[in-house]
């Protein structure tokens, strides 16, 4: 395996010439705390580099990190705020709900790969589905990981691959790991580091 160095550059809310540096981004969001920050930190093999929360809403900007593996590649991870937390007022969600967009439709950014995080317990939700069809319209590229693997029995998994399948383009990759356990976060690392170039 690469070794990879990262290192956290900026928190974005607004334009930056960060986005379009040349740098190629990949995108992390969802809903609010199905595990994107520590998705990150578990494809970076670092433990503290993006704080993860027990309360959901923990990241609030768009962050941005500086990936290089040791054969010289370089790759910003945007770390996302989640979508959806019922705890926060309508006023906030709507926000963050806007800066996700706004970040995701933006038609000059560097995105190279948008990564739409799911919990496997929970599935996709309408607000996923919304995000989907709006990366599609864009014409983004995304790719789905099912995160929290380690919650649900093969059975439960087994369904949840055949929901998704019937929703998805068949083109549509899906990794399915837990960033808590390390199972199979492997597949999606060597994915993003490899083929996103
Ligand atoms: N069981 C289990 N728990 C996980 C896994 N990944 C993350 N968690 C837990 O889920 C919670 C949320 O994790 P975060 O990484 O902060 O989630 P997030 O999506 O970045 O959350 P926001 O930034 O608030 O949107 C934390 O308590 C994590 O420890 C996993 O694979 N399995
Ligand atoms: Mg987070």
């Amino acid at each position: 395996m690469n070794s990879i160095s990262a290192q956290f550059v900026k928190g974005v809310v607004g334009e930056d010439n960060i986005l379009y540096d040349g740098v190629p981004q990949i995108a992390f969001i969802g809903r609010s705390n199905v595990g994107k920050s520590s998705t990150l930190n578990a494809i970076l093999n670092r433990k503290k580099l993006v704080k993860v929360g027990r309360t959901p809403g923990k990241t609030k900007e768009v962050n941005f990190f500086d990936v290089r593996t040791d054969d010289g590649y370089q790759v910003y991870f945007v770390d996302l705020p989640g979508y959806g937390y019922a705890k926060l007022s309508k006023k906030e969600r709507l926000e963050l709900q806007n800066l996700i967009s706004w970040y995701i439709t933006h038609p000059e950014a560097d995105t190279a790969l948008i990564c739409l995080i799911i919990d496997a317990k929970v599935g996709l939700t309408d607000l996923d589905k919304t995000f989907i069809k709006l990366i599609e319209k864009h014409s983004k590229h995304y790719v789905i990981g099912v995160n929290k693997v380690d919650k649900i029995n093969q059975k439960a998994q087994n369904q949840l691959r055949k929901d998704l399948m019937s929703y998805l383009n068949s083109d549509t990759s899906i990794f399915y790991y837990s960033a808590e356990t390390g199972k199979n976060v492997h597949h999606f690392q060597d994915y993003l580091l490899l083929h996103s170039s």
